[in-house]
């Protein structure tokens, strides 16, 4: 079985939970950008005069005059959230996150752990509740789909199961904005036709429906039909890790392109020893100012993640790549065919003085007191050219970062 969990009233239940004064009342928290005056949410007291996420803050504050206004916190929703993906893979590793407040789980091949879907559902309800201080709804079938719709019908604190054989029967009297991926437009156009409802969809000719919506109303026309053949993915780890950056203006001054080389290089090589990985290939890109894009790969004898080592190779590349004349605008470097650490002895790796423990011990510094409160000295020229922020350097400038 499949479930859907999701966050209630989300970011109004952390205010309401964080401020007692906020319980049982109708309230609205603002956008992330409150000059552009919509609500994020609003609590379900609120709801109850019509308010919903997206609403202009005007049109909110009309419909419920008394609604008390205020401002959302990011950062205590994302913790929140780490809390919340936590709880759900604490029952499978079979979890997908798609939004911040929403996560799938497959529960197959987990019979054997758990009694069953339902206390699965109950028991992510209590811990959320228990750690986090909020409620959540769960939906429970064999297709995300039906999962997802069924986690919405009891909202909130519901739990809502769709036994295997009744999707179809489940979805059929449900109105066509409960269907995920069936926005305003495609309804607009199925009301053209009388279709208003997921049964009505699903009575269509497929051939019919890809006329008029095409590909994407045919596989609309399978989940409605109970077909949603999707799998829960759990994200995949990442391949790669790299940094580039775009100059501020362009230029050709080695000193300059090394010492930003050096410092792309300190990045990925603090970001590789957090993940306590390290890797064997170096690819090495450079733009020139014409928008000619230049790439390089080097597979090493050896993985590495220290920034010296990335730096010396990349150094190396780029002597080959690049004739030293024509003008950069972007330079950036990256690794991957990843090693765990500590895997295996590397018989052919020369001692690099020592690198890998200086840059440990940069690394405690680092987290201390900031990145740049340690760096080697030729990245020194790079503070007069980019402001200095806690985490480094402020590389693109807002013109040139989109
Ligand atoms: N959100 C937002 N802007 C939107 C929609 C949502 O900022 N247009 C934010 C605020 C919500 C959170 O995302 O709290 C989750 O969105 P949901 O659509 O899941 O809505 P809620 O969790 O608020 O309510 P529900 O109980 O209906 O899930
Ligand atoms: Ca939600």
């Amino acid at each position: 079985m499949i479930l859907h969990i999701d966050l209630d009233a989300f970011f109004a239940a952390i205010e309401q939970r964080d401020n007692p004064q906020l319980r049982g009342k109708p309230i609205i928290v603002g956008g992330p950008v409150p000059a552009r005056g919509v609500a994020a949410t609003a609590s379900y007291e609120a709801r109850r005069y019509g308010i919903y996420s997206g609403m202009p803050l005007s049109k909110a504050m009309r419909l419920c005059p008394q609604a008390i206004l205020v401002p959302g916190n990011f950062f205590k929703y994302e913790k929140a959230s780490d809390q919340f993906v936590r709880i759900c893979s604490s029952f499978t590793p079979l979890v997908e996150q798609i939004s911040l407040d929403e996560i799938f789980l497959d529960l197959e091949g987990t019979n054997l752990l758990w009694p069953s879907s339902i206390w699965v559902a109950r028991e992510i309800q209590a811990r959320v509740k228990r750690e986090i201080g909020i409620t959540c709804s769960v939906g429970i079938a064999s297709q995300k789909t039906v999962a997802k719709v069924a986690s919405g019908v009891r909202k909130p604190n519901g739990v809502t199961l769709v036994p295997q054989g009744e999707e179809k029967e489940f979805l059929t009297p449900l109105s066509l904005d409960k269907l995920p991926g069936c926005g305003p437009k495609t309804q607009a156009v199925l009301r053209n036709f009388e279709i208003v409802k997921i049964g009505d969809l699903a009575k269509m000719h497929p051939e019919h429906v890809r006329l008029l919506l095409g590909q994407h109303g045919l596989y609309l026309w399978q989940v409605a039909n109970g077909q949603d053949f999707s799998e829960v993915s759990p994200p995949q780890p990442a391949k790669s890790t790299g940094r580039s950056t775009t100059f501020p203006f362009d230029t050709r001054n080695p000193e300059f392109i090394l010492a930003m080389l050096y410092y792309l290089s300190q990045r990925v090589a603090k970001d590789l020893r957090e993940s306590s990985i390290s890797g064997r290939c170096l690819t090495l890109t450079a733009r020139s100012a014409d928008f000619a894009t230049f790439c390089m790969q080097e597979t090493l004898p050896y993985p590495i993640n220290t920034a010296h080592e990335i730096f010396q190779n990349s150094k190396l590349i780029l002597s080959k790549l690049w004739d030293g004349y024509t003008s950069l605008r972007l330079i950036g470097v990256s690794i991957s065919q990843f090693n765990r650490l500590n895997q295996q002895l590397h018989l052919f790796k020369p001692k690099f003085l020592g690198w890998e423990k200086i840059e440990q011990a940069m690394d405690q510094i680092r987290a201390k007191y900031g990145f740049l409160s340690i760096y080697p000295a030729s990245i020194a020229r790079l503070e007069g050219i980019y402001p200095v922020e806690h985490r480094g350097l402020k590389l693109a400038t807002p013109s040139l970062s989109r």
